[in-house]
């Protein structure tokens, strides 16, 4: 692609973003969750796009948008570019949506352009699960792994994910049918989200393997009280003893070393200044590099938070609600996608995600690559989120080159 159509590509990929960014729920930040009219909103931008770069789009029934690239025929094996299109809560313009506007900007810059393959651009609706509590939805749905008992989680307002879906107008009873045919792969463009690729100076980096995840949901049964006339020796404070195990899981993570804690949300009831809490539940993120490591963490914050409840006199009840095992990036499409980089003129190092990512459930149905995108102090699930307009741009040539260099059969023995 000459410089100055890249140039202004680039410019159009972040003109997008800006566009998108503004389908949210709610005004002033950017917040876009599964199945919410921003999310509705932004898959019409999407779809007109697509529309423009000669996709033909589709909305499937677990709320992922399919767009086709013409030309192919139906036996042909398929490449699949995707990523997500849902935010975290006041999030940043580029997580998820990079991938996506960038992958339908490829299409259009290949035009008409012979492929030996099927392309297929995925667009997934439920990567972040912030509104309900199971997460990349959307991406088993494709891998043909979508477990229906999903179907009866709760968002924190009662509302099923199959009433949500059919509220979309998406028929849930064929949540569970939307598998991808014929995928040879999968490549995602997303933003590194850590600090590894600015501190290397690269602008790109090539994703080795996404780390292991598992969600839980903890809650703590004490007793509700006076608050000035319970002694504080008769006490079973429900959030006095949550406080004290989100520490003692925090610390278990810092002595591990490679492994990452974090409780991002917290309740208590009954709420009152003058009440002692008699139920607190809060969110665990636990993460590590390999299966073993996060299985060790686990194990040892389970035994941290019943210590720490037994010494309380409060009850516990931990439940996991979502698990993701560490997951490899498939080695040819490192080496593709390296090649691809390196053909930039640029230099490809080599990074572990500490982020999930989609990929993580199609490593059911196909081999999967990554390419990572330097963001600003590798700051990310935050307004803060910058992506430089060249980085976008080589981003996109990198993509290109990758495109044009696949060949289904590199993936014969993945
Ligand atoms: O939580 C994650 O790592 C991803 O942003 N969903
Ligand atoms: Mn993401
Ligand atoms: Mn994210």
């Amino acid at each position: 692609m000459h410089p100055e159509a890249l140039t202004e590509a680039a410019a159009r990929v972040a003109a997008r973003l800006d566009a998108l960014a503004g389908c949210t729920d709610t005004p002033g930040e950017i917040t876009r969750l599964f199945l919410s009219p921003a999310h509705r909103r932004s898959l019409a931008l999407l779809k007109a796009w697509m529309t423009e770069a000669r996709l033909a789009t589709r909305l499937d029934a677990s709320g992922t948008l399919v767009a086709t690239r013409a030309g192919a025929d139906a036996e042909w094996p398929t490449l699949l570019l995707g990523s997500h299109i849902d935010t975290v809560r006041d999030a940043g313009k580029y997580d998820g949506c990079l991938g996506i506007v960038l992958a339908i900007e490829a299409a259009a810059a290949l035009g008409g352009e012979a492929l030996p393959y099927g392309l297929q651009i995925r667009a997934f609706g439920d990567e972040e699960g912030v509104r309900f509590p199971v997460t990349l939805t959307t991406a088993h749905a494709t891998a043909g792994t979508f477990d229906r008992t999903w179907l009866d989680v709760r968002d924190e307002a009662g509302v099923t994910l199959r009433q949500a879906l059919s509220d979309f107008g998406l028929d849930s009873d064929q949540a569970d049918a939307c598998a991808a045919a014929g995928a040879a792969a999968y490549l995602e463009v997303h933003i590194e989200q850590g600090p590894v690729l600015e501190h290397a100076g690269a602008p790109l980096g090539i994703v080795t393997a996404i780390a292991a995840a598992a969600r839980f949901v903890v809650q703590v049964n004490g007793r509700a009280g006076h608050a000035g006339t319970v002694p504080m020796d008769r006490r079973q404070d429900a959030l006095a003893a949550a406080c004290a195990m989100i520490l003692a899981l925090r610390n278990i993570a810092r002595d591990a070393g490679d492994v990452v804690a974090t409780t991002g949300s917290i309740a208590v009831e009954p709420g009152a200044p003058n009440t002692i809490p008699a139920l607190c539940r809060f969110t665990i993120d636990l993460r590590a590099p390999q299966d073993a490591a996060l299985a060790a963490a686990e194990a040892g914050v389970r035994r941290a938070l019943a210590g720490v409840a037994e010494a309380e006199r409060v009850t516990l009840d931990i439940s996991r609600t979502h698990a993701a095992p560490a997951t490899a990036c498939a080695t040819q499409l490192q080496s593709l996608l390296a090649g691809a980089v390196a053909a930039c003129g640029l230099p490809a190092p080599a990074l572990g995600s500490g982020a999930g990512h989609d990929g993580m459930a199609i490593a059911g149905l196909c081999p999967i690559g990554m390419l990572f995108v330097r963001c600003a102090g590798g700051v990310s699930h935050s307004p803060a989120e910058r992506v430089a307009q060249e980085d976008i741009a080589v981003a996109l040539q990198a993509l290109l080159h990758a495109l044009r260099a696949f060949r289904p059969d590199i993936m014969r023995d993945a």
